[in-house]
């Protein structure tokens, strides 16, 4: 099967938007550079002194970890360099970083970040990940605002996660179906590995925190005895699979059908995940694949999107699986009037 590299699949699509100008297809290349400096690091995080945290809490009050630190500049500088972007939403940056040098100001695009999901599983070898959303900048000029970050999941551009797993993989979207590929280290290309991915409408695997069971809203309690009971027709029960790292876990079930679900507990009463920079690319990737994402209520590419760093809660997946989810929140809503 002849090799197609990302940089020649971009190149390909460049025609499918005859008004680019390749500045997107250079942004998605700079973002491909990063992920596979990213992953050289992940590769050989226990041998260097990478591991570990570095005894700073970030704007998350999460510990932040040296390797979260080291994606955080490889992207960023990345995106700097490449000149495609005026201004960058990190995860582990509390506000915008503008770009304002001369190439970048007037940039089209603004990217928001994170830059490394997951980062508790990086001691202890696990997977983990990194999620990006690319919007066309609504300011006009020079260096992007926070206004160009302000936008609905809709309206994004492009969207995409690298996992560095038991092999790194790369899977975006332009809003034209959903492309993997798979780092060959012997040649560093990213290559075409998954075309056109498509998530089953079904599936038998549910993913979360059952560690906060007695903190959940009632239709979650519900649904996950739902997937507990005997019943063949429905192939349940269910496999409960929930590594840790929500790239891992939504990448398996995106294969393999199923459902991840981070919903409201005492500790997060807005949901823990981000909107931006997390649920907003995830919900635009699987809803390509043909899945569904929402916050239990709403799609999640509808939510307005207030703060920088908002929470939702996320249940994201197979169609089938998300409505029926929903169906039990639906049925067990407390009204909140
Ligand atoms: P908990 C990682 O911090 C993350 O944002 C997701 O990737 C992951 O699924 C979730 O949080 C894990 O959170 O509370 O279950 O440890």
């Amino acid at each position: 099967m002849r090799v197609q590299t990302l940089g020649q699949f971009i190149i390909e699509k460049q025609t499918d938007f005859p008004y680019a100008k390749g500045e997107l297809s250079r942004l998605l290349r700079d973002i491909g550079i990063a992920a596979k400096i990213v992953n050289r690091e992940v590769n050989k995080a226990g041998l260097v002194e990478i591991l570990g945290e570095t005894g700073e809490v970030n704007v998350q009050g999460e510990q932040v970890k040296k390797l979260d630190v080291f994606a955080n500049e490889q992207f960023i500088s990345a995106l700097k360099a490449g000149g495609e972007v005026c201004a960058i939403a990190s995860e582990e940056c509390e506000d915008i970083i503008p770009i304002d040098t001369q190439v970048s100001k007037n940039a089209k695009y603004v990217v928001a970040i994170d830059p490394l999901d997951g980062s508790s599983n990086i001691d202890v070898n696990v997977s983990v990940g990194t999620i990006f959303s690319i919007y066309r900048r609504v300011s006009l000029s020079g260096p992007g605002t926070l206004e160009d970050f302000m936008q609905r999941g809709t309206e994004q551009i492009a969207a995409g996660y690298v996992i560095y797993g038991s092999s790194c993989m790369l899977v975006y979207t332009t809003g034209r179906g959903v492309n993997g590929f798979t780092l060959d280290p012997s040649i560093g290309e990213f290559c075409l590995s998954n075309p056109d991915m498509k998530t089953p409408q079904t599936g038998n695997i549910y993913s979360l925190n059952e560690g906060n069971y007695l903190h959940f809203p009632d239709g979650v309690k519900k649904y996950i005895k739902y997937c507990q009971e005997e019943d063949k027709a429905t192939d349940r029960p269910y496999s409960s699979r929930y590594i840790g790292s929500g790239v891992a876990d939504i990448h398996r079930n995106l294969l393999k059908g199923g459902v991840y679900i981070y919903p409201t507990t005492t500790k997060s009463p807005k949901g823990k995940l981000r909107l931006l920079y997390e649920c907003n690319p995830l919900a635009f990737i699987v809803e390509q694949a043909g899945g569904k994402a929402t916050d239990g209520k709403t799609r999640i590419m509808e939510k307005n999107i207030k703060e920088l760093h908002q929470r939702t809660p996320l249940f994201i997946g197979s169609t089938q699986m998300v409505d029926k989810a929903m169906e039990f929140m639906q049925k067990h809503e407390v009204s909140t009037l």
